[in-house]
């Protein structure tokens, strides 16, 4: 039979949809890939090799050898989970709002590090932004040999040095928190609504987790655009974790807890309590998710003692 070989567009579950020449395809995967690890499993930006079955379905049969990955440690255990392949540039993505914070861009900037691949740096954002001139000098000062763009994918002021970048094959990833502008960045650059995009919170300006898959997109002007949901730490627990998980409702809910330590049982100003009083929160679910945090607090603790 006849291989083709396409691009893997994003990914649900156990189910692909690949881009070939132009055409949107979906696949599954040839059962032989359910022995191997996570990491041989396409991902995002992947380039596979798949047959076409007669009702226009494609099965992936293997990947092709990867340039580049970036990756971040499970949520779980200490398993390695590929997020993105084939990328070329790594745009760490943060608002010169509240979500500015140089600390968490260094993180960044050592995943790119680690990952070969090179970052830069959006300061998203610049309309709304106080003290532009001194926060750009305090990236500077840890950005090394990363460019730093000061952008708005609002007004769409500095937005075109992404053209530099993304040029014919050229792939690149937006990283950085919920709320940041990953979306909104990615909306301007394709001239089309594709994406959701969301308010961040009043008061602390954190986002709300809007996009829960990596997504590829082909950019009219040239090049690749992955968006991702943002991440909140680049360690144990991601954001991103959080919006595929089973306990979404819950997790998102604990954003509006009045205490950033609320233990969600007796804590005053507990959203997730309010809900589960409204009945929007099922009590049996919600038992179940203090049973899962307890575990993974026990399997956290346990590993520190090692
Ligand atoms: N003023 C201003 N607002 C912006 C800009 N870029 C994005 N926003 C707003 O910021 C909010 C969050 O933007 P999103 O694009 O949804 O953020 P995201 O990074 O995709 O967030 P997640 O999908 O949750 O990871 C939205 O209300 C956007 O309209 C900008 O340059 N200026
Ligand atoms: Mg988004
Ligand atoms: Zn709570």
């Amino acid at each position: 039979m006849e291989l083709i070989r396409a691009r893997v567009i994003t990914e649900h579950k156990a189910s692909y949809i690949l881009s070939h020449e132009g055409n949107v395809l979906d696949a599954t995967l040839r059962g032989s890939f359910h022995d191997d690890e996570d990491t041989t499993f396409p991902k995002v930006g992947d380039y596979v090799l798949c047959t076409l079955l007669e009702d226009g379905k494609a099965v992936i049969e293997s990947v092709e050898e990867r340039k580049s990955v970036v990756v971040r440690k499970s949520a779980h255990d200490e398993t390695v989970q590929v997020m993105v392949a084939n990328v070329d540039y790594v745009f760490i993505v943060m608002g010169l709002d509240d979500d500015f914070n140089v600390r968490r861009l260094e993180r960044y900037l050592v995943l790119s590090e680690q990952a070969h691949i090179t970052p830069v740096i959006i300061l998203n954002k610049a309309d709304v932004a106080e003290n532009v001139t001194q926060k750009q000098e305090a990236v500077q000062e840890v950005a090394r040999d990363a460019a730093v763009c000061v952008v708005s994918a609002k007004t769409g002021a500095g937005m075109g040095v992404f053209a530099k970048y993304l040029t014919n094959e050229v792939t690149g990833v937006l990283l950085g928190s919920s709320g940041a502008g990953k979306s909104t960045i990615t909306n301007y650059l394709l001239q089309e609504r594709v994406q959701e995009t969301q308010g961040v919170r009043q008061g602390d300006g954190r986002g709300r987790h809007t996009t829960t898959t990596r997504e590829l997109f082909q950019v009219d002007a040239g090049g690749y655009l992955i968006d991702t949901p943002g991440m909140r730490e680049l360690g144990f627990v991601s954001e991103e974790d959080i919006a595929q998980g089973t306990f979404r409702d819950i997790e998102l809910l604990t954003y509006d807890c009045k205490f950033s330590n609320c233990d969600h049982v007796k804590s005053d100003g507990c959203a997730v309590q309010t809900a589960i009083t409204a009945g929007e929160i099922d009590e049996a679910h919600f038992q179940n998710y203090l049973k899962v945090q307890a575990k993974e607090a026990e399997t956290r603790s346990g590993r520190r003692r090692d």
